[in-house]
């Protein structure tokens, strides 16, 4: 513990001493930015979240009950589109990456401050030109397919022009961590100490900028497409939409990873804490990021086997993607072994990382079906499918950022949330999940197509336990949000580490100070050096 962290009085609340409206919306502490791209995030999966049990309430019945067909699709659209574009490709980069980066690699802020509150508003500004499309609701699903996207009446160019700032904001964040990354470590703070964390990060940022341009410049195309009719996806005019699929998957496809690789960071942060063990083959663990979102780049087409596109490219395609498999299994291998013979505590972010393994592994293992091309053909477009990309996306990544929320709570408000709590919203969460979404693997493996807002009536029974178990893990979410809400006001002043970590947050005060440290830390030895010391005294024992 520093110096000021001792000194550090529960008045003082840091980074968040200065009040009123100004004072954050100009601010360049990149804590703030990150706090407030927290808020804007949240806001988003609320939303999300609204759709979705509209959704899950519609399809208690299979005739037209609720909501027309209609309604349904801008539902499911604006439940996709706004999940993934708004949600979860922000919400961990974003709201935890601008907070934690440089407090983990001992910097003051990241190397560009005036281009980081540039980019939060550029944001903004996506999210309205997006809500400005609600005047005519997008229908298309949040995948934009052509010719459908260039032909419907519905906003789809406004959405396109949203959503490219939104990217355009995702880029220059990316490109502000990896200078971050590059330039402002801490004297001490080799390549071979960085926390995973920032591993996991740093190999986000690279995909954020490689990929992002790509859909930019699609959504460009299609907004072309549609105001002069120029014929880029258009066959009667030349065009073709199968570049189009093409297009967009090789952005989305690399973008899971966007999704996923933070989230495995916050997961290789709070495993060996919790374990009270070093952590298990560190270099893999940082290598297998890197490897992760080079692969992720060849595999696109495994969305696109029944498109039509050449029986080479899908054999070529469904052979790729099991290579992703394999770093990816390096990790989970890696944590496992990491808690073997630890001494395991179950405080909330423990125990939500332990649910990011479990659901992850679920999500993971039901993978390879997807890729392999004749169960693909199958279950092509099936609730197969939906429970899979809820499995990984939801049980794997919002798992990981519930872990990271719970572990970092403290250290952001300066407060610490109520343990008993967070256990109680923890047990809705993950029955809720698991009735919600694994009923849909079943659905799916007896050819309940998704996208159908009416539906044969013997599917009928399991859609009715997939909705209660959306309002289980709908009132655990709620639950775990009060705990915060509450004790951001209310809770007990957090000590500097209420949980005994090594990595840089941990040394400065809870909330931090403005510069983050009194005097820039020097790093002596790798974060995850628990248990004993050896006999020159050094923690670096791998
Ligand atoms: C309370 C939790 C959730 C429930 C009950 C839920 C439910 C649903 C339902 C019923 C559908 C429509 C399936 C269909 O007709 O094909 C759907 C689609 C989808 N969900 Fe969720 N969802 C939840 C959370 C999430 C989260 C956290 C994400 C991402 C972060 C997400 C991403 C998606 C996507 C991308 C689609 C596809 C939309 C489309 O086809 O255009 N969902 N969800
Ligand atoms: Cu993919």
């Amino acid at each position: 513990m520093t110096e000021l962290a001792e000194s550090h009085t529960t008045a003082d609340r840091g980074y968040l001493t200065e009040k009123g409206f100004r004072s954050w919306a100009y601010t360049l502490d990149h804590k703030r930015i990150g706090v407030m791209y927290l808020f804007t995030t949240l806001l988003f999966f609320f939303v999300g979240g609204m759709f979705a049990m509209l959704l899950r309430l519609k399809l208690m019945t299979p005739g037209p009950g609720l909501i027309s067909d209609h309604t349904y699709n801008v539902f499911f659209t604006l439940h996709g589109a706004l999940m993934i574009f708004l949600f979860i490709i922000p919400a961990i980069p974003s709201a935890l990456g601008n907070f934690f980066i440089p407090i983990m690699i001992g910097a003051r802020d990241v190397a560009f401050p005036r281009l980081n509150i540039i980019s939060y508003w550029i944001f903004v500004a996506g999210i309205i030109v997006t809500l400005a499309s609600l005047s005519s609701p997008m229908d298309t699903g949040w995948t934009f397919y052509t010719p459908y996207s260039a032909r419907t009446g519905a906003a789809v160019t406004t959405l396109s022009l949203g959503l490219f700032l939104v990217g355009m904001s995702s880029i220059l964040t990316g490109i502000n961590f990896i200078v971050t990354i590059h330039r402002l470590r801490a004297p001490g703070m080799t390549w071979n100490r960085l926390p995973l964390f920032i591993w996991g990060m740093y190999a986000t940022s690279i995909i954020q900028v490689l990929a992002t341009p790509v859909i930019g410049i699609t959504f460009l195309l299609l907004a072309a497409e549609r105001l002069f009719g120029i014929g880029f996806f258009d066959p009667a005019k030349g065009g073709d939409p199968l570049l189009f699929q093409h297009f967009f998957w090789f952005y989305s496809h690399p973008v899971v990873y966007v999704m996923i690789l933070p989230a495995m960071g916050i997961i290789s942060e709070v495993i060996p804490v919790f374990s009270r063990k070093p952590i298990f083959g560190y270099r893999a663990i940082a290598s297998s990021s890197l490897a992760i979102a080079f692969i992720g780049f060849l595999v696109w087409g495994h969305h696109m086997f029944v498109s039509g596109m050449s029986s080479t490219a899908s054999v070529i395609f469904s052979f790729l993607t099991f290579f992703v498999a394999v770093p990816t299994g390096i990790k989970v291998f890696n944590w496992i072994a990491t808690m073997y013979r630890g001494s395991i505590t179950f405080e909330s972010p423990m125990l939500y990382a332990l649910t990011f393994i479990f659901l992850f592994i679920a999500g993971g293992l039901t993978g390879p079906f997807l890729g392999a091309l004749g169960t693909n053909v199958q279950l092509h477009d099936t609730y197969f499918v939906v429970a899979h990309f809820h499995y990984t996306m939801m049980g794997g990544t919002v798992m990981g950022f519930f872990a990271g929320l719970h572990y970092w709570f403290p250290k952001m408000s300066g407060r610490m949330a109520s343990e008993r709590l967070a256990r109680v919203a923890w047990w809705f969460i993950f029955i809720g999940f698991n009735v919600t979404f694994f009923t849909m693997f079943i659905l799916g493996l007896k050819g309940m197509p998704r996208r159908w807002a009416e539906y044969p009536p013997q599917y009928q029974d399991l859609h009715i336990v997939s909705t209660v178990g959306s309002w289980v893990l709908a009132i655990g979410v709620f639950i775990m949000f009060w705990n915060f809400a509450y004790n951001l006001f209310r809770g007990r002043p957090a000590p500097a580490n209420p949980w005994r970590g090594l990595t840089l947050e941990w040394q400065t005060s809870s909330p931090p100070q403005t510069e983050n440290f009194a005097e820039i830390p020097v790093v002596t030895d790798w974060p995850y050096g628990y248990g004993k010391k050896d006999d020159k005294g050094s923690r670096s024992k791998e």
